[in-house]
């Protein structure tokens, strides 16, 4: 059974599965990478991608990210790893692609800590690059006084996402802590940074979660999931432009993203709540926050055959965006790791929908041969391979690997 003949399939039946590629030894449409010695628990709990690298790292603030090369097939062993000693180097949830220092490409930010022993004592952002170069970012002096230097590194104080968030687009990097309360933005030779002017509204929480966005609306947008609001700052001033909001905790994920020459933002409560908002259509109020209105499209968790669940699902525990299918738009990809896979609890999937029209997803990835607390979909990103995107999931509860949805919608030779 080729992917053609399977896509047909799907139109005139109600499930889609892909039990169908169960028997299949030969390029197989999804691949699991195993973890590194590198990496520590819950592998695929936090992932990255850009420049043709996947960055994945577990559970935050402990040791270990790896650099694996995308491909068809990817590469099975990491090409370099980073952050791997703990007494200078702590993860992040959030690895986050960077503008090439220096230059290189496949650059990230990975951790926070003193970094690599061949760099000086100041506690900073700790990044690697996939050629093995380390470098590190400074940060606010409150952040590395409260966070980093005393060696507290609090695992989640808030809960989430650990004690920083980062987020980029183009040559913008931007980053947030709930710790204190804060978020900067980098320059694009990421040499400096400047805090942003934080509202008196938004108080606890905020930085929490960070998006930065590109197109003709740029912003960087700063959560404060407590209050369940979303700071919108110009990326260039800093000020805040306004402020949207929906109940709380909404805007403990977030996700910003161009496409159709719109800027977009997704927004979920890690919960079940992801509403996806074009950023132009917002009336905002520079002095307080407003509902997003029309400006903002609901998605939802959609039970099917395979998939149950979604009181508990954790819909929005991740979001990412990538081009699967190749058709030169965007789609928004939208983790569940609490969906029931085939009865399965907590198989975890991730949903896949256009931007514009239709209420439900256009497609759901998960594994046929789910397990119990694989929680697929804790962390997911999207890397180029060829002329589209794949979708790259976590599967940190118990398989101890990554998934590689090498067939998530997209044509070409193994897909057919
Ligand atoms: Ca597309």
């Amino acid at each position: 059974m080729r992917r053609l003949a399977w896509l047909g399939l799907c139109a005139v039946t109600a499930s889609c599965s892909w039990s169908r590629y169960d028997a299949l030894t030969k390029d197989p449409p999804v691949v699991l990478l195993e973890r590194p010695a590198s990496v520590g628990a819950r592998f695929g709990a936090a992932l990255g991608a850009g420049d043709g690298v996947v960055i994945a790292g577990g559970q935050p603030a402990q040791a270990g990210m790896a650099l694996f090369v995308a491909g068809d097939p990817p590469a099975a062993t990491p090409v370099t790893s980073t952050c791997t000693d703990l007494s200078r180097c702590r993860s992040t949830a959030t690895p986050t692609h960077v503008p090439s220092p220096q230059g290189r490409s496949g650059c990230f930010v990975a951790g926070i800590g003193r970094g690599e022993a061949t760099l000086d004592d100041t506690a900073g952002l700790v990044g690697t690059c996939v050629d093995g170069g380390a470098f590190k970012l400074p940060v606010p002096d409150s952040f590395r006084a409260r966070v980093i230097e005393p060696g507290l590194m609090p695992f989640s104080i808030v809960g989430f996402d650990g004690v920083v968030a980062l987020a980029s687009a183009g040559n913008r990097l931007g980053a947030g802590s709930p710790e204190t309360h804060e978020a900067w933005l980098y320059a694009p030779d990421l040499a400096s940074f400047s805090v942003v002017p934080r509202p008196a509204y938004a108080v606890k929480s905020y930085g929490m979660a960070v998006a930065v966005v590109d197109g003709p609306t740029p912003t960087f947008a700063v959560a404060a999931p407590a209050g369940g609001l979303v700071v919108l700052h110009d990326p260039v001033s800093g000020a805040a432009r306004g402020c949207i909001r929906r109940a709380a905790p909404w805007g403990v994920v977030m996700q910003g993203f161009t496409d159709a020459g719109k800027s977009w933002l997704a927004v979920s409560d890690a919960a079940g709540r992801v509403d996806l908002v074009d950023l132009a259509a917002l009336a905002l109020d520079p002095a307080s926050c407003v509902e997003p209105g029309v400006a903002a499209r609901a998605l939802s968790c959609a039970a099917t055959e395979d998939l149950a669940g979604c009181d508990g699902a954790a819909f929005g525990f991740a979001l990412a965006h990538g081009d699967l299918d190749g058709d030169g738009d965007q789609e928004l990809l939208v983790g569940a790791p609490g969906a029931n896979v085939r009865e399965v609890p907590n198989g975890g999937a991730v949903f896949v929908f256009d931007l514009e029209g239709g209420d439900g997803p256009r497609e759901t990835l998960f594994l046929s041969d789910a397990q119990a607390e694989d929680q697929l979909g804790s962390a997911i990103t999207a890397a180029r391979v060829g002329g589209h995107d794949v979708a790259v999931a976590g599967v940190p509860g118990t398989r101890k690997a990554l998934a590689v949805f090498l067939c998530g919608m997209s044509p070409g030779a193994r897909c057919k």
